[in-house]
């Protein structure tokens, strides 16, 4: 095929889904990316960060993004690498968490927490121990306590559920996690919570988290694939070192190879945004958040949680049926079988005025259920 041919049709193909500035994407985590985070990726599109001896630069990138996330956990001691997103961030943690506890194999996990949990502990050989949750989504905290036993290897709590966006109550977590390791799962909720004005807490003055994942990919506004595992030093990551006799380095990452792209378009985007960007972000992102429930308070609709995040939980009557609806109106949103609610994810990309359409839309379709 000609070149202009493969792009024509890479067009063409790319045109025949939803793009993010349709607004009609209320499902997704992720946005559109920034103009100079796809500059920075294509200048680094051929490099690989497992070769650090070839491309110091990459490694270079990689160490300004771990000390900025240092400076957004308050701690400069802060260790860590950029994944191909939360599910791998999440496996490694526990994966240190094992080697920290070799002889320990159970962790506890809220009803809530994301699959990769799961699928870590699966690969990992570890027992999950479900913990319920409270009226408000919240891991019970008392639940937690009642089933910490001698085999107890780690705790997982989520700040930013991916069903509700609902965020675990970490500082009394932290409370009962002495020998044990804590992993806190703030994929979605750690580029939200250090810029919004409220007591959430989730950095490292958490004195026994161990260890955080925060996704550059969702509220980061990165472009995928960028995760990021971060520890509160960088004895965590020795205990995954290896020594290949033909590297001149020793890797610890779980990947082999890493795009150098990805690195440099995270650089791109914390550099381009700063805290102050960050902050302007979810402050919009929260008051549209705001408008959104203030509008579905006007109709017969539950709103399930009253959100800390830019994420809304909402239940009508003949849930399936107005999902259906929607779907067929164009609107992109899921449903949680769980907490049988739709899911609104508010990025940035969900602005006040998709909002309002939306609203429209749902009155309309709550009418015709009627
Ligand atoms: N931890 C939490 C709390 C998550 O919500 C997710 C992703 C992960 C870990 C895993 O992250 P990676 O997907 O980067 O490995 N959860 C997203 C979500 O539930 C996945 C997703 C993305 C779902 C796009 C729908 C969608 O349209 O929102």
């Amino acid at each position: 095929m000609y070149k202009r041919e493969i792009i024509d049709k890479l067009r063409r193909m790319r045109s025949e889904d939803q793009s993010y500035t349709d607004g009609r994407i209320l499902s997704s985590v992720s946005t559109k990316p920034l103009n100079v985070a796809i500059k920075a990726y294509e200048i680094f599109s051929d490099t690989n960060a497992l070769d650090t001896h070839v491309f110091r630069s990459v490694e270079r990138l990689e160490r300004d993004i771990i000390e900025w996330f240092g400076k957004l956990l308050k701690n400069r001691k802060t260790a860590g690498y950029i994944t191909t997103g939360g599910t791998e961030a999440n496996i490694v943690a526990l994966f240190v968490a094992k080697k920290t506890y070799p002889k320990k194999r159970e962790i506890l996990v809220p009803e809530s927490a994301h699959y990769s949990i799961q699928r870590a502990a699966d690969l990992l050989g570890l027992r999950i121990k479900y913990v319920p949750l409270d009226r408000d989504f919240r891991v019970d905290v008392s639940e937690i306590e009642n089933r910490i036993n001698k085999d107890t290897l780690a705790i997982v709590a989520t700040a930013g559920t991916s069903a509700l966006g609902v965020v675990d109550p970490i500082e009394e977590i932290n409370e009962l996690c002495g020998n044990i390791f804590f992993h806190v799962d703030a994929a979605f909720g750690g580029f939200v919570i250090p810029f919004l004005d409220s007591k959430l807490r989730i950095d490292f003055s958490i004195e026994n988290m161990d260890s955080i994942t925060i996704d550059p990919h969702k509220m980061g506004l990165a472009p995928i694939p960028s995760g990021a595992i971060l520890f509160r030093d960088k004895s965590y990551l020795d205990k995954l070192k290896t020594s290949p006799t033909y590297l001149p380095s020793q890797p610890f990452t779980l990947s082999g190879s890493r795009s150098g792209g990805a690195i440099a378009a995270t650089w791109a985007t914390i550099n381009y945004l700063g805290m102050d960007g960050y902050r302007r972000i979810v402050k919009r992102c929260m008051e549209n958040t705001r408008f959104l429930c203030r509008e579905l308070r006007k109709m017969d609709v539950n709103i399930l949680v009253e959100p800390e995040l830019n994420v809304v939980g909402i239940r009508p009557r003949n849930l399936e049926r107005v999902w259906t609806l929607l779907r067929g109106r164009g609107w992109n949103i899921l449903m949680d079988t769980h907490s049988k609610s739709l899911r609104v994810v508010v990025m940035p990309h969900v602005t006040e005025k998709v909002i309002g359409e939306f609203v429209r839309d749902l009155r309309e379709i709550i009418q015709l259920c009627l």
